[in-house]
């Protein structure tokens, strides 16, 4: 074989070989989320998800569609390798599952990464209400029927279900813990990184702030008799900051939305902004716990805030706010993808 040029890249330069002034650099630190993947194990059925995933993406790729990825629920922290006991969060899954569906309305396609029997598109409406699903059954003549009392509300919601399952639109990825959660982010991320300003990030989920290292967990269930003065006392380290990877590596050129999850009101903008400024993202949506069914604050990076509210009379007719949120979440997208095509 004819190479065009004659060098060796093996030889040092002989100009810089005995060259001392050069200063010593550092060797290379390895981030907080790298390491954390090295200490870490992947959840065994990764590639069979990512195999889902991919398929799902290349055929909305194919015809143009949007994808969003929602993502929504609490994360489990385990504190034992066979768990028992973990540490857990209040979320339901609430946001995320009322946000897919005005996603599927809007025309997005949905990966809905949730944590495993919280709440899901489409069956929220039946799953975790007070009423037995029972209720919605009557026996009339022998025969079992959906009571007519849901009758007409339930089938809207069978119309929209099977639109979504017909178009293949909803794509249902479970996760229990951070460790799972972690690893799919950036599995679906990068697979989601073709679809370029066409992918959105809307992530809902409540993820722990701290997690106890694998090299830390117990094999087998924490003793009582084993505890020192007979009290558990758990040292926990923090989860890395992952959404600066999400938005450098794993998903540039996506849109990507953060929500900020606060108590005290007093504090809550100014997460918000910091989020915004340590992250470099588009927006985050900024929510207290005890309002956040019925007010959540946009903030953008020029400093711009804006509440968006449901009336007196829409929280009586148990309007959803994801029904005002959604819609100006794909404003932003939509000139998102104008100001990228162009
Ligand atoms: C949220 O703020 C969600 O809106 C809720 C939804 C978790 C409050 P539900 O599931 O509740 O409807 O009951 N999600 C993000 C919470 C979070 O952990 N954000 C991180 C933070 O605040 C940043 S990604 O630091």
């Amino acid at each position: 074989m004819k190479s065009s040029k004659k060098f060796h890249t093996s030889n040092p330069e002989p100009a810089s070989a005995i060259d001392r002034s050069v200063p010593d650099i550092p060797a290379a630190q390895l981030s907080d989320e790298d390491r954390y993947f090295r200490a870490h194990k992947p959840p065994q059925y990764l590639d069979e998800i990512a195999g889902l995933v991919q398929e799902f993406v290349d055929f909305h790729a194919e015809s143009g569609k949007p994808v969003v990825l929602v993502t929504s629920g609490g994360t489990t922290v385990p504190l034992e390798n066979n768990t028992v006991r973990f540490i857990d969060n209040f979320s339901a899954g609430t946001r995320g599952a009322t946000s897919a569906e005005y996603f599927l309305e809007a025309g997005y396609a949905v990966v809905f990464l949730h944590r495993e029997f919280s709440l899901l598109p489409y069956s929220r409406h039946y799953s975790h209400t007070t009423n037995c699903f029972l209720d919605y059954m009557t026996e009339i003549d022998g025969k079992i029927e959906i009571n007519p009392d849901y009758a007409a509300d339930m089938l809207k919601v069978l119309r929209k279900y099977n639109q979504a399952r017909e178009s293949r639109s909803l794509l249902l990825i479970p996760y229990t813990t951070v460790n799972q959660y972690l690893y799919t982010l950036k599995a679906v991320a990068e697979i989601m990184q073709k679809l370029e300003a066409k992918a959105l990030f809307y992530l809902a989920a409540a993820v722990s702030d701290f997690f106890l290292p694998s090299s830390r967990m117990p094999q087998h269930k924490i003793q009582s008799r084993d505890q020192e003065g007979g009290k558990l006392v758990v040292n926990l380290e923090q989860v890395p900051k992952f959404l600066s990877r999400l938005v450098e590596n794993w998903a540039p050129g996506a849109m990507i939305v953060s929500f900020k999850l606060e108590t005290d009101e007093s504090i809550l903008l100014s997460k918000a902004k910091s989020a915004l400024d340590k992250y470099q993202h588009q927006l985050v949506i900024g929510n207290l716990l005890q309002t956040r069914k019925r007010e959540v604050v946009f903030v953008t990076p020029d400093g711009e805030t804006k509440w968006v509210k449901l009336s007196a009379e829409d929280a009586a007719a148990d309007k959803e706010i994801e029904a005002l949120i959604i819609p100006e979440v794909v404003r932003y997208h939509q000139a998102w993808v104008r100001q990228h095509s162009s």
